[in-house]
């Protein structure tokens, strides 16, 4: 092989695995709500408040939060790998209030906003969590929550760029635990997701990073050869 086709071999092989390479590589985005909204669940009332509500009134009325993420910064064709919510606390009123336990959910509903008045209730699609308990009391304090990510296709959101969340207090005698919402965007509601491409497997592409250093390898002990002679 000459050394010209040796280049260009090499400089095609390397194109070749350096798409492949960043399409298998794992992404990782890190987003703030971009709104929140505490609803009532019967009677359709909103809040306009920067509360995040996870409440179960004295009467057993609910009211339930919404948070909203911009996922246009994940590929349509992304695998969603994991998911972390932060949510940090807003201290006040004694809570969090005989114990709340709280669940969380993705709403198919998109279309709500806090300068909304008049949104329905959004209504409850699939649960991401079990049942959650022993929030902390501390003014900021940031309380993590594992997203059980293989509950949705999520195709959908994907798609319309918006992932509407509901965190809802399952206990069904008065309790509450509050939040911060999404006003303060240093104490909004963070999500940390971590997707793949799922193009090709890591083994494979580790081998053809290997091949490609081989090429490497042989154009520059060729180059040297070029010298001497
Ligand atoms: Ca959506
Ligand atoms: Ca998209």
């Amino acid at each position: 092989m000459s050394l010209r086709r040796t280049y260009t071999a090499s400089a095609v092989l390397f194109a070749f695995v350096t798409a492949f390479s960043i399409e298998a590589n794992a992404g990782f985005v890190s987003l703030r709500a971009t709104d929140t909204e505490s609803q009532q669940e019967a009677g359709g009332s909103n809040f306009t408040d920067d509360r995040v509500r996870a409440y179960t009134a004295a009467s057993g009325a609910k009211i339930s939060n919404l948070m909203k993420f911009d996922f246009s910064l994940i590929p349509d064709a992304a695998v969603i790998t994991s998911m972390t919510l932060t949510t940090y606390h807003e201290a006040g009123f004694g809570n969090p209030y005989q114990d709340p336990i709280v669940k969380l959910y993705r709403t198919a509903t998109d279309s709500w906003s806090r300068a909304n008045a008049n949104d329905a209730w959004a209504g409850l699609n699939e649960s991401l969590t079990g049942n959650i308990s022993g929030f902390p009391s501390g003014s900021g304090t940031p309380f993590t929550w594992n997203l059980n990510v293989n509950a949705v296709n999520w195709a959908t959101d994907l798609a319309d760029d918006i992932f509407s969340l509901v965190m809802r207090n399952e206990k069904s005698t008065y309790s509450y635990v509050y939040w911060h919402g999404s006003d303060n965007q240093n104490l909004a509601p963070k999500l940390d997701i971590q997707y793949s491409m799922g193009a090709v497997p890591e083994p494979a592409s580790l081998a053809m990073w290997g091949l490609a250093g081989s090429l490497g390898l042989v154009i520059a002990r060729r180059r040297k050869r070029t010298m001497i002679a």
